[in-house]
């Protein structure tokens, strides 16, 4: 009984901050979808004959962040003009590979690997929420688990579950390992892990425009490569198909993380910027961003709050990008470079890693 109520506390933070998947939307085929916004002065290209390995320049530039299209999500909108300043960006999400040499090296020991701070998980609950006994407040994460048949979809905890033990070396929990999975993107990454890597390597987490301007590399269609999830009638992206949760068709091949470069890159050769796993950037989760931004909203007051979530006033959350494996066109359609989420920054799930950048040469 008091298990649930911990597992209860972990997925209410959890279900708060994932609540804009569960609009999805109607329209499954994009083709027809007409963008509003054009891109401007749009001059990414990757340039510089002396790059940092494993990076591409991405040339400054403008361009519409966000969309007009109405089949988004409305944090989304509306589509906002932003200019960005050149940067380096890694070509693929952060490996298990290069974050088993980081931990090697510095003997860092993740968020998941940690029992969690009762004090930091009271400050994104209702006030006078009880505490678990401290036995229940062990180390572990959210792992996805399919279930058998269909199920209630109002209720993540019908596939999220809090598994004790699990993080970024046992993905899936005691008895899963990531043995030949080093060219996998690292997971059960919470903020404070992925600014750490970022730190050791000398590099630092890219803006939400950053992301956004890499992801969409010129493009300003629905997807970085045209409307249609499918390019040519293949998958360009490790998403999910199938019906959401409990049937895993596998059509583009993986079921959970593919090995980075499993998809074609874009047109600036960055690889899994959609799908595979969600990346964290370093901006405070605003939901209203933009409309603020175009003087609908009054401006964030942030002496009071350094984020907004209508669905969560106790949230303390970062942007993150991208979509993951679990994205599918009948619940969750964040395989978009305009979509976004806020991710509690104290905890990490078994679908999001991240990138770095770096304004220098390395
Ligand atoms: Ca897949
Ligand atoms: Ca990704």
């Amino acid at each position: 009984m008091v298990k649930k109520a911990l597992k209860t506390i972990l997925i209410y933070l959890f279900l708060i901050s994932t609540v804009s998947c569960e609009k999805s939307t109607e329209n499954k085929d994009f083709s027809n979808v007409k963008m509003n916004a054009e891109p401007i002065g749009l001059e990414g290209k990757i340039g510089l004959d002396e790059k940092p390995k494993g990076m591409v320049w991405i040339e400054g530039g403008e361009f519409f962040m966000g969309t007009n299209d109405m089949e988004s999500y409305p944090d989304e909108r509306p589509a906002v003009s932003s200019k960005i300043d050149g940067f380096w960006i890694d070509i693929t999400e952060v490996t298990n590979l290069e974050f088993k040499t980081f931990v090697k090296e510095t003997g860092y020991i993740t968020v998941a690997e940690k029992a969690p701070d009762w004090e930091e998980m009271k400050l994104q609950l209702p006030p006078n929420t009880p505490k678990p006994s401290e036995d229940l407040l062990v180390a572990g994460s959210l792992v996805f688990v399919a279930p058998e048949s269909q199920v209630d979809m109002k209720d993540i905890s019908n596939w999220w579950n809090w598994v004790e033990g699990a993080n970024w070396k046992h993905p899936n929990g005691p008895g899963s390992d990531i043995v030949g999975k080093d060219d996998h993107p690292v997971v059960h990454i919470a903020y404070e892990d992925a600014k750490a890597f970022a730190d050791w390597s000398g590099k630092r987490l890219p803006t939400e425009a950053e992301w956004e301007y890499a992801a969409k590399a010129g493009s300003n269609s629905r997807f970085p490569w045209g409307n249609k999830l499918k390019l040519g009638g293949v998958h360009n992206a490790n998403t999910f198909q199938g019906d959401f949760p409990h049937l895993n068709l596998m059509e583009d091949g993986f079921s959970g993380t593919a090995p980075v470069k499993s998809f074609p890159p874009n047109e600036f050769g960055l690889y899994d910027m959609i799908g595979n796993v969600w990346e964290i950037t370093s901006d405070w989760y605003d939901a209203a961003a933009y409309k603020r931004l175009q003087k609908q909203l009054p401006e964030l007051d942030t002496a009071i709050s350094k984020c907004f979530n209508p669905e969560n006033p106790y949230a303390i959350e970062k942007v993150i990008k991208g979509g993951s494996f679990l994205c599918s066109d009948d619940y969750c359609v964040n395989y978009r470079p305009s979509a976004r989420r806020g991710q509690d920054i104290y905890s990490g799930t078994s679908n999001i890693g991240f990138r770095c950048v770096s304004d220098n040469q390395l």
